[in-house]
């Protein structure tokens, strides 16, 4: 019932391949540059917890809040079954865009379920990520969390794109994080369903673990939704997504291998619709909610809601309390102007982004 994503046609693959050889080692010098200089208090802290290697949409996030300049990514935790595997990927990414800076937190494993994209990343080994290459991975992954959290100036911002399965845990030993942070969550479905239907859905980050996320909706700390109703028709089309394509910085390169694996791994007849139009890139919205952007896009109203033991997010006057991105803005100001400007923000090459 998730999501899925788009393979390119065999010219587009052996284009994307060339580029992505010519240009990645110039690519991570920039990016190195760009990382050390940006400046750093005037950016939100902000912790990423994510089930990257599942669907495509979470590689976009990623890459879309490693990029934006309001954004300092404190933390990448991996959330739900082989969690370090998970690791693994977010390692290669940052890697692949000398980012290595980012910690990364292993978070609570579920199952060792093999997911999707989890063997373009069998060649990292963590061990040699951290001794090699000066990365750093955190095996408790949500006491890094609290950690990231108890350490900042200023309230932290947990952007929540899986299921909230490290949050009862974090809430369990850490209560004070409700007052040191807030979450903006990929999560849930109000008033519209999967494919922009009218009726509402047992959305899956909910849906995978209810009791994780009615804890999260209900710890007290202030939350922001992008349900379905916003994130669930959020694809890429040709105009937007041809500014990825002709990006050839170092994040669209290694996003754009990645994506080329997991088309050939998960077999998804939508990728060959690619790159007229992609997947629906839902948690790439949670990340936009997260930046001034949001607003600018979505129209975020306050609403009472409850999550139910069947995953659904229902509004009640018994619920708790939450900002929920409902519509976006009509006209150009809305949809079409947050592709363009995801497609902006995929492609640009840091060295050009700098303050
Ligand atoms: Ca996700």
């Amino acid at each position: 019932m998730h999501k899925y994503s788009p393979v390119f046609p065999a010219a587009t693959q052996i284009i994307i391949i060339a580029l992505c050889a010519s240009h990645f080692l110039v690519g991570c010098m920039t990016a190195s540059a760009a990382a050390g200089q940006r400046a750093a208090d005037s950016r939100k802290p902000v912790i990423i917890d994510t089930d990257v290697g599942s669907d495509f949409d979470d590689s976009v996030a990623i890459m879309l809040a490693l990029q934006n300049d309001e954004l300092d990514v404190k933390l990448i935790v991996t959330a739900t079954n082989d969690t370090t595997a998970r690791a693994r990927i977010v390692a290669k990414y940052l890697l692949a865009t000398n980012r290595t800076d980012v910690p990364i937190g292993i978070g609570l494993a579920v199952n060792n379920c093999r997911q999707t994209l989890f063997s373009w990343a069998d060649d990292i080994s963590l061990d040699s990520y951290q001794k090699d290459h000066g990365g750093v991975v955190h095996e408790d992954g949500v006491q890094s969390m609290y950690d990231v959290i108890k350490a900042s100036a200023v309230p932290v911002t947990i952007v929540a794109i899986a299921p909230a399965t490290n949050f009862p845990a974090l809430l369990k030993r850490y209560p004070d994080a409700v007052h040191r942070a807030s979450v903006v969550a990929m999560s849930g479905s109000l008033y519209r369903g999967y494919g922009n239907s009218s009726q509402p859905a047992a959305e899956y980050n909910v849906w995978q673990c209810a009791v994780c996320s009615r804890q999260m909706y209900t710890a007290g700390w202030a939350l922001t939704t992008t349900p379905l109703d916003t994130c669930g028709v959020a694809r890429m089309y040709a105009d937007s997504f041809d500014l990825v394509l002709g990006g050839l910085g170092p994040y669209s390169t290694i996003l754009l291998a990645s994506w080329i694996r997991w088309c050939s791994e998960s077999g998804s007849s939508a990728c060959s619709l690619a790159p007229l139009i992609t997947d629906v890139f839902y948690d790439a919205v949670a990340v936009t909610l997260a930046t001034s952007q949001g607003a600018k896009f979505m129209d975020i109203e306050a609403r009472k809601v409850v999550v139910t033991d069947d995953g659904h997010t229902v509004i009640s006057e018994s619920g708790t309390e939450i900002q929920a991105a409902l519509n976006w803005h009509e006209g150009g100001t809305g949809l079409s102007a947050f592709q363009m400007w995801l497609g902006g923000q995929l492609a640009k090459n840091s060295a050009s982004s700098l303050p």
